[in-house]
């Protein structure tokens, strides 16, 4: 079965029914802390927010949280597309973008990064030792050796047999929901990690991590590492992240445009679907062939979200007494117009 029609099914099981084996996932979490949650973006989103409520549910802060989250999605061998095991780009070259903010903006990010096995680090690095915002590059691998992260080579043998195949055809074509399932026994759904947590304390922090576009032209950056378009949190107002082709949400400020929507009064989920119709407003013929999709938190734990496609899902975990291995569907512009 394809991974999008896993993807599919998985979906079909209705809002928030969405059970998948979690196996990995370890000890049970510890209850509701202060009003602390985390939300991550698509099935890989549990791991990664139960990994981030081992730290905001032992009263950690948020942005510890949305490192330690992303650094599990990072270590996971399961999905092509965040850190190891990502595909390459088209020259068959791995490279990994991040980024990492608080609630008071401070942030830091890396983009176009080789050979660092946890970019979402070399981010927070960036952010706490740095005068700079965004390394990238040469620039970024240099200044994350020196900084004691060991070079090693990521690139596995399914990412580079993937990419011998894509050069059969060599199409840069990025299909909805499914542009990197195309390993046999791939277990991920796919995409960017982006995830978002509001401690105990109401301090909000977010993190943003992926391989980006497979098959891209090397050098090329999306949105995830570029504050503003794949992330952006305010402790006044709430925080956004985005997945999905990051040219859409760059051309869109998508992230920023989510947070300064919900300054203006607009709950987490509406802000999401403001933003969704502005991408497809801008680009109609395009928006029916791509994916684009964003996931909100506002400052007082409301979380919401909205993609222009169906099958965009989204993990919660607040400590509380719900399954935290449900996923959430996020609901698409498309899929309003069907019904
Ligand atoms: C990028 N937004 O590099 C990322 C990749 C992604 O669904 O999320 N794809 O454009």
């Amino acid at each position: 079965m394809t991974s999008r029609r896993r993807f599919l099914q998985a979906a079909a099981l209705g809002a928030g029914a969405a059970a998948l084996p979690l196996g990995h996932l370890g000890a049970a979490a510890p209850t509701a802390v202060g009003g602390a949650r985390v939300v991550s973006t698509w099935d890989f989103g549990v791991g990664a927010n139960a990994a981030a409520w081992r730290v905001l549910g032992a009263g950690g802060s948020a942005l510890d949280a949305v490192e330690a989250g992303a650094r599990w999605a990072e270590s996971d061998l399961c999905n092509p597309t965040v850190g190891r095991c990502g595909n390459p780009d088209r020259d068959g070259v791995l490279t990994l973008d991040a980024s990492i903010m608080d609630g008071d903006g401070r942030c830091g990010a890396v983009a176009a990064l080789e050979d660092i096995a946890h970019p979402v680090s070399v981010a927070r690095a960036v952010m706490e030792k740095t005068p700079h915002v965004m390394l990238v590059g040469a620039g970024a691998q240099q200044f994350a050796v020196a900084q004691g992260f060991e070079k090693t080579p990521l690139l596995t043998d399914e990412a580079r047999q993937a990419w011998r195949e894509w050069l059969e055809t060599s199409e840069y074509n990025p299909q909805i929901n499914a542009e990197r399932m195309q390993r046999p026994g791939d277990k991920s759904n796919h995409d960017t990690l982006g995830i978002l947590a509001l401690d105990a304390g109401g301090k909000l922090a977010g993190a943003c991590t992926t391989s980006g576009m497979a098959w891209k032209m090397h050098g090329r950056v999306g949105d995830s590492p570029i504050v503003g378009a794949g992330l952006y949190v305010d402790n006044e107002v709430g925080a956004a992240t985005a997945s999905g082709v990051g040219e859409e949400m760059i051309r869109n400020a998508a992230s920023f445009l989510v947070v300064e929507l919900m300054r203006q009064g607009r709950s987490p989920a509406d802000a999401c679907r403001e933003a969704i119709e502005r991408v497809l407003r801008k680009r109609p013929e395009a928006s029916r062939q791509l994916q684009v999709c964003f996931l909100a938190l506002s400052r007082d734990g409301e979380v919401g979200a909205f993609a222009l496609h169906e099958g965009f899902v989204y993990a919660v975990h607040d400590g509380g007494a719900g399954p935290h291995d449900r996923l959430r569907d996020a609901g698409s512009i498309y899929e309003a117009q069907q019904t």
